[in-house]
């Protein structure tokens, strides 16, 4: 096993711990909801968004302890947002991390509400723990994760992909969408990770444009393993754009300009995170695995 894949098979053991402990029990009242909450969060994802976090954290010298409340409420965003994804009225689709939907699983007045309770549960995380030492900080990072995830970023990329069904879009709408569809959150991720600790302007910065490179490719991605991985593979149903008759940066650019994309976002990226010098080794590697990955 290398040095990455037992750093990322450890922190991923540990979040899942988190998240069991952050949770509500599955015998709390009501028990069908917590239940289902539990259910679509635990035991399934790459748990991306939080790796990106714990290694963004590792640079600005934060807390594991605060990472993993920031990370947490970041995957329980990005958890809520594949179950309302998931539903009827959006993507509706049957199988998600390898096993039924929520609302398959559950029904869906229940997965709405387990979406609901979920994002409750991520801006209570953030705001009645201490992720600074400075009250204004703290606050900072409430109204981050909330502009990522609201109508200016997650669900407003959600709007404008309903929206596009059966449409020709040009290469900058495309990118719009997918910046506020997935980018926000991943970007959103990675600065939380680092304003656990400390760090400076510049390198904040160069931090976010790494986020903004890494969030974007990792679109690119799953348009591209959408339209080539098979379903067992990804643990989710393929071939759902083009089913969807969704414009996709494969549909947009073909699969071997969209890989071209993938590569020189990366590069991007990498470059962006130069004047951090080896410490950054983690964020490099998880850069790799998110345009390398194949699921
Ligand atoms: C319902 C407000 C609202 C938003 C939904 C994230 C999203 C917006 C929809 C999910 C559909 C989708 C396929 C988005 C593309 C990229 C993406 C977020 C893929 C899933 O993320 P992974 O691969 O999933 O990190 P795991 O299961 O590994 O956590």
């Amino acid at each position: 096993m290398s040095d990455f894949t037992s750093w990322v098979s450890t922190h991923q053991s540990r979040f899942e711990n988190v998240l069991k402990r952050l949770l509500p029990q599955a015998d709390a009242t009501p028990q069908r909801l917590h239940a289902a909450m539990r259910y679509s969060v635990l035991d399934g994802g790459k748990r991306v968004r939080p790796l990106l976090a714990y290694a963004a954290g590792e640079l600005s010298g934060a807390s594991t302890e605060r990472v993993e409340i920031a990370g947490a409420a970041v995957e329980l965003i990005h958890a809520y947002s594949l179950v309302h994804d998931d539903m009827p009225c959006m993507d509706d689709d049957v199988l998600r991390r390898g096993k039924p939907t929520c609302h398959v699983e559950y029904d869906e007045a229940t997965a709405l509400l387990v979406g609901d309770a979920l994002q409750s549960l991520a801006f209570q995380l953030l705001s009645e723990n201490r992720l600074s030492v400075d009250a204004n900080r703290q606050l900072q990072m409430v109204k981050l994760l909330a502009a990522a995830s609201g109508s200016n970023g997650m669900a407003g990329g959600q709007a404008i992909d309903l929206a596009s069904v059966g449409k020709q879009l040009t290469l900058p709408e495309l990118e719009q969408m997918h910046i506020r569809k997935t980018g926000a959150l991943i970007r959103a991720a990675i600065l939380l990770g680092a304003y656990c600790g400390d760090m400076g302007k510049e390198q904040m910065d160069a931090l976010d444009h790494y986020g903004k490179c890494v969030g974007l490719a990792f679109q690119v991605v799953d348009d591209i393993l959408d339209s080539e991985a098979d379903t067992a593979t990804l643990g989710k149903t393929a071939g759902k754009d083009a089913d969807n008759d969704k414009p996709t940066y494969v549909t947009l650019l073909g699969a071997a300009e969209a890989k071209k994309m993938a590569a020189g976002l990366h590069a991007e990226a990498l470059d962006s995170l130069a004047g951090f010098g080896a410490p950054a080794l983690r964020l490099r590697e998880l850069a790799d695995f998110i345009v390398m990955r194949k699921y």
